[in-house]
């Protein structure tokens, strides 16, 4: 007897590489469907294989584009690529054009490839923990890469680095754009800088630019972001944006201990999520218990203020048994 004959259905579909059970399962994670909680808990010792990248940047600098360009590369090496555009705010717009623009330069029958848009709609956790569980369903289905476009707000942007073991910050050539990048954190969360649009008047400054800021700043964790120009329109500069990402890559695995300290990093702030998660739904079901509406009474009516009532929710929620029972 295997392990394997234990596993729920849906999660033996998926590592037996059908694709309809992988799309299917994230559309249960996109529901908050509970009934994908068993299969994500089974197929969790199967993670951990795949390279998560992630691309952010402004809006409009052709993250979708190089992410395409990449796609294109990958394949061409041979290698398994998974595609996940997060879009916060829309379910439908950044993501469809994402993948109308891949659907033309890829081939509809290579199992190789696997695109999904996706949507987060007001969990608690935000982006993230969707995201998180859609990324380890491709894990798990095998694919050596994973490359996370963050379509959106800035945070999301930043929230990327929480997900990804190497992260890509995509540019464009104009004067301010450093500045503007200092200013939004995406500064920090980069592992590599890709000035794109290359093909475009002044990449090769910028990238001058870029490379002078980063030598300035003390390396991170002990790298330095590699700073590459690429033309995701004519293909330019991509086999060295993957050259870069790869040796982000062999950075982390030439220590052992750092790729699980990046981890375990990475676990922490998914676990404090989790956790921040359940607190927040259980202090909204307590508040709009009718019984318990004295807590926003007294709040309202100026007689506790509002940080004396949560803590005195949170004390009647997880304060043990014992002591709750206590007069
Ligand atoms: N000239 C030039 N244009 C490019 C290049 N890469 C992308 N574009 C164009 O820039 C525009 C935006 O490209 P996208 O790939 O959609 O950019 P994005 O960052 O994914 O956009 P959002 O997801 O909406 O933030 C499109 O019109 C692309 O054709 C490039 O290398 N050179
Ligand atoms: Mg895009």
């Amino acid at each position: 007897m295997t392990g394997g004959a234990r596993l729920p259905a849906a999660a033996r579909a998926l590592l037996s590489g059908d694709r309809r059970a992988l799309a299917r399962l994230m559309t249960q994670v996109e529901n908050h469907d509970p009934a994908v909680l068993p299969v994500l808990r089974a197929l969790y010792p199967k993670t951990g294989r795949a390279h998560v990248i992630g691309l952010a940047g402004p809006l409009g600098v052709g993250k979708s584009s190089v992410v395409n360009a990449l796609l294109a590369h990958l394949r061409k090496l041979g290698t398994t690529v998974a595609v996940v555009a997060v879009d916060p705010s829309s379910p439908f717009s950044g993501g469809s054009v994402l993948g109308d623009r891949i659907r033309l330069e890829r081939d509809p029958g290579d199992a190789g490839v696997f695109i999904r848009s996706m949507a987060s709609r007001g969990r608690a956790g935000g982006v993230s923990a969707a995201t998180r569980e859609v990324v380890r369903l491709l894990d798990a289905a095998g694919f050596s890469v994973i490359l996370v476009e963050t379509v959106g707000s800035g945070q999301v942007d930043i929230e990327i680095r929480d997900i990804a073991s190497t992260s890509v910050v995509v540019l464009v050539p104009h004067l301010g754009d450093e500045v503007q990048t200092l200013k939004a954190g995406l500064f920090e969360i980069a592992d590599v800088f890709c000035v794109n649009k290359a093909d475009l008047a002044g990449a090769d400054l910028a990238a001058r630019d870029l490379s002078e800021l980063v030598g300035l700043g003390a390396p991170r964790d002990g790298w330095r972001p590699a700073v590459v120009v690429a033309s995701a329109r004519d293909g330019t500069g991509i086999s060295e944006l993957w050259t870069a990402i790869a040796a982000h890559e062999k950075f982390l695995d030439a220590d052992p201990k750092r790729r699980a300290a990046a981890e375990r990093t990475r676990l922490a702030t998914e676990l404090v999520e989790l956790v921040r998660e359940r607190y927040t739904e259980s202090a909204r079901e307590e508040l709009s218990e009718a019984s318990r509406s004295h807590w926003l009474d007294d709040v309202a009516a100026r007689r506790t203020d509002p940080r004396t009532a949560a803590d005195g929710i949170f004390e009647r929620q997880h304060a043990p048994k014992a002591r709750r029972r206590r007069p």
